[in-house]
Formats: C-alpha cells, structure tokens, sequence
C-alpha cells in the first residue's frame, strides 16, 4: 500500500487538472477481497434506470455499509490524507457505490459530480470525489473520461459544452478533451467535484467494475442518507472515523446535533430517545 508521504506530489496536478491518479494503492490480496465481495452483490442485479445510470450499467448503492472491505476503501489513508487538505474537518461522505458498465455501453452524458450545490461558478469544489479501478481502466472498456481544467470552469462555461439546452448531448468540439482514466487495477482517481467527466463507453467484451466513493463539506447535505439506509448496528462497529464520515459527528458549533446531544450518543446501547412514546 502506497503510503500517504509517497503521494505528496499530489497537489500541483490536481489544481491544474481537477484530479491526479494515485497507482498501486491496493494489493494484490485487498483487489481480490473487494472483487470477491462485488461479484457477491453484483450477482444478477438490475441494471440502470436511464442514460445516466446506464441501461447497461449495474450499480450498488450504500457500498460503505456492505462489507469491511468497502469500509477500508473510504478510509484509504492516502485517500484521507488528500482529502484533510482540500476539504474542512468533519467533512462526510457523500455517495458509496460500485460502477460495474457491461459491453455495449454507452457513453454517460458529461456532468460534474456537485452540480446540485447551486453555488454561481467558478467555485472552490463543495465535494471530492473518487474512483478505484477495480479492474484494469483501459480506451475500451469504458474508462472513466475527464476534461482536464474543467473544474475551473463558469456555470455559463459548463452549459456551452452541452448542444442547445439539452445538458445530456455534448457538442462534437468538446470529444476531444475527454481523456480516458487508464489506470491498473488497484489505482484511485481523485478528482473535483466541479471536473466535468462521465462513463466511457465499453467498446470491449467484458465487464469494467469501479468503486466510486464521493466526500463533501461538512455543512453540505449528502446524496445518500446514511442515517437511514445504514442500520445503527453496523454504524457501531465501524471506525470512529467512519462513523463521524456518516454524520455521526458534530461539525462546531453545532451543526449534526440530535436533542443536542452528539450523534454518536445515538449508538451507545441504553441510548433513550426523548421522543419516543
Ligand atoms: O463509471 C464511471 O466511470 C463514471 C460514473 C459517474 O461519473 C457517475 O455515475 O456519476
């Protein structure tokens, strides 16, 4: 495992380009124990529900509460490391899911992953986010594509990529600037959550799995709401910091509070909730 002083050098790339890949973050024996998990939970799943989902594109969501092995991916000490440097303490996960697009599809339409943080752009990034290449990402296998300096972009910018007003079909000019995220398996992208990207299309015959954990300011609301989908007995035996990356966690003065108390008192056995009859 790469440890968090190897990837020091991080920085410069992801202010220039909205995200850096960090290769060999996993081992041979973490790769296997997380492929061995998906192909458990992938099994014969439903597939997307749109474009954006992927029709050919199977997706578990609430990764983080499924198994250890998730749970040590979005605590990845390099990962953590990064992300204690580009977003406020107390920061929460956001979105955990597995990314698994079959052959034949095609390409997602471009996006950014904050979007729904209405804030006028050019703006610092309200949310990081990640992708693990579970197996190798290659030209054909539907690699996830980036437009590199994107995440510096203006709101007005950010429409002008999309042909007239649909924001689904992106205007031929701008193929170009896609580039594919070819990395081994056992490599992390981590990139803004202002950065347009998207799916690539899978040209190939098999399968491209990933891992997409997503991180978000503290005062944000999250995609996913961990609080109910997660129940309280696993949320205990996770890791202090897991559990404040859940909500479990006060962001000061106040922000989190339950019948201002800590959150975390929520998990302590002989807990009493005020309001119940
Ligand atoms: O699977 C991928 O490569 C990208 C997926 C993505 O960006 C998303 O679903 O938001």
């Amino acid at each position: 495992m790469t440890s968090p002083n190897e990837t020091r050098d991080w920085r410069k790339g992801y202010e220039t380009d909205g995200y850096v890949v960090l290769e060999g973050l996993l081992s041979a024996a973490e790769l296997s124990e997380v492929r061995d998990e998906l192909a458990r939970l992938l099994g014969e799943g439903p597939s997307g529900r749109n474009d954006f989902e992927g029709t050919r594109t199977q997706r578990v969501y609430t990764l983080v509460g499924r198994g250890k092995p998730f749970e040590r991916l979005v605590e990845h000490p390099a990962i953590l490391s990064m992300l204690d440097e580009l977003l406020l303490p107390n920061y929460l996960l956001t979105a955990s899911q597995a990314i698994a697009i079959a052959p034949d599809e095609t390409p997602q339409p471009a996006h950014t992953d904050d979007s729904f943080y209405t804030i006028p752009r050019p703006r610092p990034a309200i949310s990081v986010s990640t992708m693990w290449a579970i197996d190798d990402f290659t030209e054909e296998n539907g690699a996830t594509e980036m437009i590199a300096g994107s995440h510096r972009w203006s709101d007005d910018e950010l429409l002008n990529m999309y042909v007239g007003d649909d924001t689904v079909t992106l205007a031929p000019r701008y193929q170009p600037q896609l580039r594919p995220l070819v990395m081994p398996a056992g490599s992390c992208a981590v990139f803004a959550g202002t950065l347009v990207h998207r799916g690539g299309q899978n040209r190939s015959g098999r399968v491209r799995t990933a891992v997409s954990n997503q991180y978000c300011e503290p005062w944000a609301r999250p995609q996913e709401n961990f609080f109910l989908s997660i129940p309280k007995n696993k949320v205990a035996q996770m890791s202090p910091r897991l559990q404040s990356m859940l909500g479990y966690s006060i962001h000061p003065p106040f922000m989190g509070q339950v019948t201002a108390r800590h959150p975390l008192k929520v998990l302590d056995p002989g807990f009493k909730n005020p309001l119940d009859d």
